[in-house]
């Protein structure tokens, strides 16, 4: 008999319902040596929570997050709220000895996610395991990519060009979510899906960035308030609110092999709507991602003869690739949701193995640094900032 891992998924959102498939979904097409159970979901409007428990299949409801940490039967918190409770609710779960996912950005602040980092090395200490949902990392081709450059296929790593276009608040009339208040979300795109990059660009180079100089744009600052919740930003309403994040994020900077990179995050892209963008130039080869083509991965091997050499279009959907093998037979490819599965077996696999697991709290602290780093560069108007 597989032992089971109970789960305690906090927040039923976008996030929260991505996450309860994955929870689903992972035991049914890889064999896991822990097999989860969808034990509790918890949200504070009791009836809205059990309608989200009674959609996504999980077993009981908690409208107090605390209660979730005190019942036996739950071994591993999943936080997907609002990044103004990740701190608090990750570390309660640690310090009860419970194994948490987080979802990203790791926190807030920088000052949250140190507490973040130093309550999961001590709960580390005691075999409590914690991974941050940077989820990108599990499609496939941004696994071959990575071992592309592991193997020297591109050399020495000379730019990385990294975009997240979206568009769903280009409309002014979008109305106002958590999203784009400051006290909630802790930044706007930057920390949204700006993350996002910073952290795949650095996993697949396999270096870190050691400045930036940016610049951060709030385009519409008034929006309606919502008159009902959607799975992003919901429908507008009456009354305006203020938004208090960037709307859009731009910013050089430099790795620790000493390549140089740019990123852009906006949600202001007409027409693009998740297009995670990812080119890296090396001595060697070059290699270019969109999420828009997700199941695709360009490689150029500058190794070839310069008469046939050229982009190449690899399918990144054979039994060989990252992941592929336990889903569908060669060539039908995956979607946004397997990224998530993929987290979860990876997770369940290292808690089995007593192992940490990676994105790891403290990867997540440093990423917001960068974050940190990239406003306060955008706040001294471009000034070259360390982090
Ligand atoms: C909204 O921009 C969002 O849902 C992000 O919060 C997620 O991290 C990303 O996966 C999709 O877009």
């Amino acid at each position: 008999m597989t032992p089971t891992l109970g789960v305690g998924l906090i927040g039923y959102a976008f996030m929260g319902a991505a996450h309860s498939q994955a929870w689903r979904t992972a035991p049914h097409f890889f064999d896991l040596p822990l097999r989860p159970e969808l034990t509790v979901l918890a949200g504070r409007d009791a009836v809205r929570v059990a309608d989200a428990a009674g959609r996504l299949g999980w077993t009981s409801t908690e409208t107090d997050w605390h209660r979730v940490l005190e019942r036996d039967d739950v071994g591993l918190v999943d936080v997907c709220t609002p990044g103004d409770t990740h701190a608090e609710i990750a570390i309660a779960a640690l310090e009860a000895g419970k194994h948490v996912l987080c979802e990203k950005p790791l926190a807030n602040t920088v000052a949250e996610a140190e507490a973040m980092a130093d309550a999961a090395a001590r709960a580390a200490a005691r075999g409590v395991r914690s991974m941050v949902g940077f989820t990108y990392r599990r499609v496939p081709a941004i696994g071959l990519a990575r071992e592309l450059v592991a193997q020297g296929r591109l050399g020495e790593i000379r730019h990385v060009r990294a975009q997240y276009l979206q568009d769903w608040i280009a409309d002014p009339q979008a109305p106002m979510s958590w999203r784009l208040q400051k006290e909630r979300a802790g930044s706007g795109a930057l920390g949204d899906i700006g993350a996002h990059i910073v952290d795949l660009t650095q996993h697949v180079t396999g270096q870190r960035l050691t400045g930036v100089s940016a610049l951060l744009e709030t385009f519409v600052e008034e929006r309606p308030l919502p008159a009902a919740e959607g799975s992003l930003s919901g429908v507008a309403g009456q009354g305006t609110g203020t938004v208090t994040v960037d709307d859009a994020a731009i910013f050089l900077g430099r790795f620790d092999g000493g390549a140089l990179a740019t990123f852009e995050a906006t949600r202001f892209a007409l027409g693009r709507k998740n297009a995670i963008r990812i080119e890296v130039n090396g001595s060697r080869g070059s290699l270019a991602f969109d999420f828009e083509d997700m199941n695709v991965l360009q490689f150029f091997d500058g190794d070839e003869p310069a008469a046939t050499a050229g982009f190449r279009r690899i399918l990144v959907t054979e039994p060989e690739h990252p992941y592929v093998g336990a889903w569908w037979p060669a060539g039908h490819g995956l979607g946004y949701e397997h990224g998530f599965t993929h987290q979860v077996v990876d997770l369940v696999t290292a808690i089995a193995k007593g192992e940490d697991p990676t994105p790891s709290f403290a990867d997540g602290l440093q990423v917001q640094r960068v974050l940190d780093a990239v406003e306060r560069s955008a706040a001294a108007r471009s000034v070259w900032t360390e982090i």
